[in-house]
């Protein structure tokens, strides 16, 4: 991590700032191993942050009110000033930070001017939370500097709502926990409904979660993310209308579901059923990993593959041509695509001793099939964003 990633930020700093920075903030990016888009319908889902991180390089300047950002992988920075009201910008990088400062700075204003650099090891637009690693490490940093007093869920949520305020896009809230929540070696139980959460060990008995990126990138902006929440919440209302009784979108029953198809019109109809389906498998995955049953877990995530492609419709040629291919391979128990979707990570569920031979297949025919040479990912599942304090002068 050093060589690849502390080191060329700090470096950065110095040589941009001709100061040694007084802090270095690491921020995880995530896997989820079940549970896709129920984040903002009452579902569980099963996420873990990963050793991917975004590092940040801060120091305060309490002489002055003007902040300075640098984004290193991008050769772009840009300044603001502390004392004044923030609006979205052109470079989306920076609405993802000014969308938390926003929050902040509405309650109380103690800040003062910063130099901050920041570098990444989260591959971007694939699929693994590099937006909610900068929002939640950015809210993190200004907790820790102005002693802000937030909790970790409160993290969490500003993270969640400078995506739906300034970046446009209105996420659930799966990214952000699992960025700041995230502990070495569990995965995450979240109920997205009351936010309360346990830990699981992730023993996955001789298999492993290796993530194949299809380099499709997208952007949850301009890809259908909105639009499926939008589908969501017609169906909803519908329900509601008819069942005022229910409580939570997870109780509603699939025959309930079904007595309302006209009204809800087809479309909602599927994406509520892919919906309750899956938050019914995260609940069976949960128990599968508790009782060492990876074989059935790896059922679950090729259903949830089958449920995110033909009722959500949020996959893409190039990630059904991988699960597809993936799951025709010897030692490998579940495939499907991860994430928001459109593009970005299959998560494989992969014997570890089958993995390179699994690996070397599905790389030369997605390059042959689609000519774009396919990424692999060998994540640890890590800790949630914290300080990192260890020695780093090089
Ligand atoms: C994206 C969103 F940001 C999350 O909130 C979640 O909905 C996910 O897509 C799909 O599960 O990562």
């Amino acid at each position: 991590m050093h060589e690849q990633l502390i080191n060329p930020t700090l470096e950065k700093f110095r040589a941009e700032f001709r100061e040694e920075p007084e802090h270095i903030f690491l921020s995880p990016g995530r896997i989820n191993i079940i549970g896709e888009h129920v984040d903002y319908s009452d579902g569980f889902v099963l996420p873990a942050a990963i050793d991917k991180y975004i590092c940040f390089a801060v120091r305060k300047l309490p002489q002055t009110s003007l902040c300075t950002i640098i984004a290193k992988d991008l050769g772009e920075e840009y300044t603001f000033d502390v004392t004044k009201e923030v609006k979205p910008v052109q470079q989306m990088w920076m609405n993802y930070i000014l969308g938390v400062f926003s929050q902040l700075q509405q309650k109380e204003n103690p800040f003062c001017g910063m130099e901050i650099v920041f570098s990444s090891t989260i591959p971007m637009g694939s699929g693994l939370s590099s937006s909610a690693a900068l929002e939640c490490g950015f809210a993190y940093i200004l907790n820790e500097l102005f002693d802000l007093h937030l909790t970790k869920k409160e993290i969490a949520v500003i993270g969640q709502k400078s995506e739906h305020t300034f970046a446009g896009v209105q996420c659930g809230i799966m990214d952000q926990f699992a960025s700041v929540f995230g502990k070495e070696n569990k995965v995450i139980m979240l109920d997205c409904n009351s936010l309360e959460h346990q830990y699981f060990d992730a023993d996955l008995k001789g298999y492993s979660l290796l993530l194949f990126d299809s380099c499709v990138k997208h952007s949850h902006l301009t890809s259908g993310y909105n639009e499926r929440r939008k589908d969501v919440e017609h169906g909803k209302k519908v329900l509601w209308k008819k069942f005022p009784e229910v409580e939570k979108f997870r109780d509603f029953t699939t025959t309930m579901l079904d007595s309302v198809k006209e009204q809800m019109g087809s479309v909602s109809h599927k994406r509520c059923l892919y919906l309750l389906k899956e938050i019914k498998r995260v609940e069976m995955a949960a128990k599968a990993i508790s009782a060492g049953n990876v074989e059935y877990l790896g059922t679950l995530l090729t259903e949830t593959h089958a449920g995110l492609s033909t009722e959500f419709e949020v996959s893409c040629n190039e990630l059904d041509f991988l699960v597809e291919n993936t799951l025709q391979q010897e030692g490998v128990l579940g495939a499907r695509m991860m994430g928001g979707g459109f593009g970005g990570c299959s998560i494989n569920l992969i014997q570890e001793d089958k993995a390179e031979k699994v690996i070397q297949a599905i790389s030369e025919k997605y390059l042959e099939s689609f000519n774009i040479q396919m990424k692999v990912y060998q994540v640890k599942i890590s800790d949630g964003i914290k300080e990192y304090t260890n020695e780093y002068i090089i």
